[in-house]
Formats: C-alpha cells, structure tokens, sequence
C-alpha cells in the first residue's frame, strides 16, 4: 500500500470527556471528522507507541463501528503501526480491551501498547443515536488527562492526516492473520476471537467451582440481562457454557448495533425487562423472580445487580464487595492493597475501609483515575455510584467481573447450605452489611439535554453561595428545619498521590453535619446540551433505622437541594429525566 497525505482543517468540539469522545454518528460521519480525532491521537503519542506499535481496534459493535474500523486501520497502517488486532466482528467490551492489552499474546508473539475503543458505553446507537471514541494506554486503562488535553490541543491545530486508502478492506468476520506490504515494510492485521482472553482471566479469579455448584442448586435462579450490547458475547460463554446457567437466563443477550432500538443502561428506568422479571416496578409478571439478576451497559463495564424484589445501589455493592473479597475470591486471598471510589459514590465504602483498616482514596468521577493508584499497587477494589465496579485486575470497571463476585459472594455464603438449610439471598447479605457497617441511603436524579447555558448557570450560583455558610445555612434551615447543618462547602479538587498531577472543578459539594451529603455536577459524556446530575446521600448508623424506603428516607434533603439549587427556576424543569 502506499501512504497518502490528506489535506484537512480543525472541527471544533473534538474534547474528549469523561471517557473518550461521544457524539451523534451524524457528526462522526462528517468527511474527516472521525480522520482528525484519530490523527491527533496519533500525534499526541510518543512516536515509538506507534511506529511498530501493535494496537487494539474494537468496541461494543454499535451502529458505525464497522466503517470507523477500517478507516482506523488504514490510518494506522499509514501512520507505521506494524500490527492492529481486532476482535472477531470488530466486537470486545470495554474490560475485555484492557484484559487484551495486558494478557494477550499475539500469533507471533506481538503484545499490544495501546487501543482504540469505539463506544459511547449507555448512550443509544444507531443512525440517529451516538457512536464514541477513547484510547487506552499500554496499562489497558483510558489515557490520562495529559494526554486527552494533548489530543485535544492537537484537533485545533491538524492540517493533514496520513491514510492507506489503497489498503483493502479487512475481513474483520474470519479469525486469521492478513498481511500486507507498505513503504516500511509488513503491515498485521490479526482478527482473533473476542471472548477467550477475557474468560480465561476471569478464571483465574474466581473460583468457577463453587460458582457452578451455586449456579446448579435449584435453591438459586439468576438472570442476566446485557440490553443487546456486547456483553451478550461473554454472557453466553461465561455463564452458561462455562458455569452451567441456562441459556433461558441470558436476556438480549445478542449484540446487536441499535441495542434492538433501546437505551443500554443498567439502572432500574432501562433494564425494564430484566426489572419486571425480579419483581421489581409496576409491570411484574407475577411468577417468582429469580433469585439473582444483573444487567450490564452497551461496552459491558457497567453493572447493575439485583436481588428478588430488592435493588442493590452500586455504592453498596462495591462496599459489599470489598467487605467480603478476601474470603470469597481467590484472587484477593493475600488480602487488599486498598480502595476507592469516585467522589460522588456514597460513603458506604468509606466504613469498610475505616473497618478493616484498609487504604482508601477519593477520586474523580470517570475511570481514569484508579488506574495510577492500581499501577502504584495502592488499590484492590474500586467503585462509581454510576454502576462501575472494578479490580485491579484490568484497568477499566468491569460488568462482567462484578456479577462473578457476587455470585462468589453468594457461593461462599451459602457453601453449607445448598444441599440442606435456608439460602441466604442478596437482600440478606445487604441487610446485614447495613447491620454492621450501617446504611448509606442514595439517590442520583438526572436532568438530561438540558440547555448548556442554563446549567452553566446553575453551577456558578451553586458556587458562588459557598462564599458563605451562615448565609446557606438560613436558606436550608427556611427550606427544611429537620435537616442538620452544612459544615462544609468545596469545589471537589483532586491531587493524584501518584503523580501530582491536580484536577480542577471535579463537582460542587454541599457537606453537613451528620455526615448527609449534596453533590452537583454537569456530566461529561452526553453528546447533546447539558446534563446535571445530583447526588443525594445520608448516612443511618442505628440498625433499627436502616430499613426505610429509600426515596422517603431521603425527602427532606432531596427538597433542600431542588430549591437551594433552584433547579427549576434554571432548567425550566420540574422533575429529573432519571432517577437512579
Ligand atoms: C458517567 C458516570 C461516570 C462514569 C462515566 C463513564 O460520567 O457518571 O461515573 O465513569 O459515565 O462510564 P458523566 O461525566 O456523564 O457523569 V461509561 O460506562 O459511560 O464509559
Ligand atoms: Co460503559
């Protein structure tokens, strides 16, 4: 093949956000839209992480996928990257592309120093919905902030991209190698099956054994919804040909590039099939739920998981999870190196870690920066309040990895009881979490697509009021007197342990007395306008008191916040898109 220089000028809005660059396929098919977004990854790369380099091209198999790989790979051919792997299909979950940047081996002998990653993770596909783009680095985890700035700077300035466009196509279908030949050389396409590096990680985990035993006692169903998104493809070889689940218990589990016309996100609004099915919301079907459900996003790092009738809160889950790793999973039998989760996460993990005398850390929202704590060795298990739960056995959170440690959780909970004796079910192990540690009562609402200006706005009042306490605190006590006081009020600001570096304006905090907390921030992977989001915690120590509803629990601080915020006077709007 040979290398053509193409003329191009910058578009505006190429800043990646929370994770990559998100945006309508409509503006990603724009001539040289998706061109200049890869070329200024390419530049803001030292040159030897990509002349030679072997890089990962994948993603979650959404609308646009397929045409964004061959363009990524005749891009990378001419820009002198010696090889480019791809899943089978162009398909591999977001953890999976970590888990094949770490583990994997080529056929001749090749590891991977870096990936493209082509999702938009919850956001809908298709022709009229989003397609996404972010690169991960050498660690398997997304490119830090140096680096994503360096990639934006670059789209501002880029006068030319170089591209193969004599390079064939690429049969992305048929595992095998195809080879080529350009100015410097042989040029790798290597197309290898999407699920088996991952599956054999996850076997080093976890204790399939007892998972299967679990798995088989007809004292336990489950369930396992992946929204048609690319977990289907692990879900299929993981649960049911590795661990004996039936093939009835895999919902949507094939991808599919719209995510069959839904929104592929985990939470109780969207995963209205699988919800129904657990006895959860209006629409039971009236059979017995399952025992144990999870949903996962369209990249499949994210998880919900559920119990008969009963929600398990993401921020819970990771607490749970650290709180019984070292017992129910061979991989942290050593013990744990420490925790965290991201800022706006509720406490819950905050009591285990004081508990158990673990490391623990506060980060921003957004996956990014675990990573260097993980590198570091300072980090086990993390969490997001937004359905991300992770270890450090890759680099991203992972969907797929935090349903295996339930079930382990569960599987070593009930390892006398599956013959005789009572299952002992998620709720119960929630409750008795809440027993010890005592309950974190959560809630996140979501104001979507709401104008950019206004939400600006919003912001900016919600940070000019911290310049006085008293004053805030004659507003919260006019709004509700049965709310205790704020004590503190910040712009989160974080200072990464590792390297120094310092992240700015990560979300305003509203800190009260009793330990409740009001957090607002305007989200950073929509693709349209603006999206606030509010989190709502309040912390319950006294176990007679750890059993309310959720929503009611929290009335009174979800009033002080709407009207200390004047969410509606701002946004026009009198009820949140989603509540979580
Ligand atoms: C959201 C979540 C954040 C998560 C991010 C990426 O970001 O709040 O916790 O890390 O999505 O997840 P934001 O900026 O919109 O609040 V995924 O599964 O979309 O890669
Ligand atoms: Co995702």
């Amino acid at each position: 093949f040979n290398v053509t220089r193409k003329l191009t000028s910058p578009i505006d809005g190429q800043k990646p956000g929370t994770s990559g660059l998100r945006k309508k396929v409509k503006v990603f098919i724009q001539p040289n839209y998706l061109e200049n977004f890869v070329q200024s990854t390419f530049n803001a790369l030292t040159a030897e992480k990509v002349r030679g380099a072997t890089l990962v091209v994948s993603g979650d198999g959404r609308y646009y996928s397929k045409d964004a790989i061959q363009i990524i790979v005749k891009m990378a051919a001419a820009n002198g990257v010696r090889r480019i792997w791809v899943g089978q299909n162009g398909l591999l979950s977001t953890p999976a592309v970590s888990a094949v940047i770490r583990e994997r081996v080529g056929v001749d002998g090749s590891r991977a120093s870096g990936a493209f990653i082509l999702t938009a993770s919850h956001n809908p596909g298709g022709p009229n919905e989003d397609f996404g783009i972010k690169y991960n680095m050498e660690n398997g985890g997304p490119a830090p902030e140096g680096i994503t700035d360096k990639i934006y700077e670059n789209t501002k300035s880029i006068k030319e991209y170089l591209i193969a466009e004599d390079l064939p196509n690429v049969d992305i279908s048929a595992i095998g190698v195809s080879s080529f030949g350009g100015p410097e050389g042989q040029f790798d396409v290597e197309v290898f099956d999407s699920a088996s590096d991952y599956v054999k990680l996850m076997k080093s985990i976890f204790d399939f054994e007892s998972i299967r035993k679990l798995l088989s006692s007809p004292k336990f169903s489950f369930c396992y919804d992946a929204l048609h998104g690319v977990a289907g493809a692990y879900a299929k070889r993981i649960f049911v040909e590795e661990l004996g689940a039936q093939e009835s218990s895999l919902l949507n589990c094939v991808p599919k590039e719209d995510f069959g016309g839904g929104h592929p996100d985990p939470n109780l609004t969207y995963a209205k099939e699988l919800v129904a099915r657990m006895g959860l919301g209006k629409s039971s079907s009236g059979e017995e739920p399952p025992e144990f459900g999870a949903a996962a996003d369209g990249d499949a790092d994210r998880n919900m998981v559920l119990g008969k009738r009963f929600f398990v809160t993401p921020s819970d889950s990771v607490a749970i999870i650290a709180a019984n790793a070292v017992e129910a999973i061979p991989y942290f039998s050593a013990g744990l190196k420490g925790v965290a989760r991201s800022m706006p996460t509720s406490a819950a993990l905050d009591v285990v870690a004081k508990n158990l005398n673990l490391k623990f850390f506060e980060v921003p929202t957004g996956w990014k920066f675990f990573g260097n704590l993980m590198d570091a060795g300072m980090c086990s298990v993390c969490g997001e309040e937004s359905f991300g739960t992770g270890s450090d056995h890759i680099r991203e959170k992972d969907g797929i990895w935090a349903v295996l440690a339930w079930l382990s959780i569960l599987a070593y909970k009930n390892k006398g009881n599956l013959d005789g004796g009572k299952l002992v079910t998620v709720e119960d192990i929630v409750r008795q979490h809440w027993a010890t540690y005592g309950r974190h009562y959560y809630t996140r609402y979501d104001y979507e697509n709401v104008d950019a200006g206004a939400a600006k706005e919003l912001m900016a009042n919600l940070v000019k009021l911290q310049s006085s306490l008293a004053e805030v605190n004659g507003i919260v006590q006019g709004i509700r007197s049965d709310v205790s006081k704020v004590v503190h009020g910040d712009e989160f600001e974080y200072k990464d342990p590792v390297d120094g570096s310092i992240s700015k304006h990560q979300g305003i905090r509203y800190l009260f007395e009793d330990g409740s907390r009001l957090v607002f921030r305007l989200s950073g992977t929509g693709s349209e306008g603006a999206t606030i989001r509010l989190y709502i915690e309040q912390y319950e120590k006294d176990p007679s008191k750890t059993g309310r509803d959720s929503q009611e629990a929290l009335a009174p601080l979800v009033e002080v916040a709407l009207k200390l915020s004047k969410m509606q006077e701002f946004t026009g709007r009198s009820a949140p898109t989603v509540i979580t």
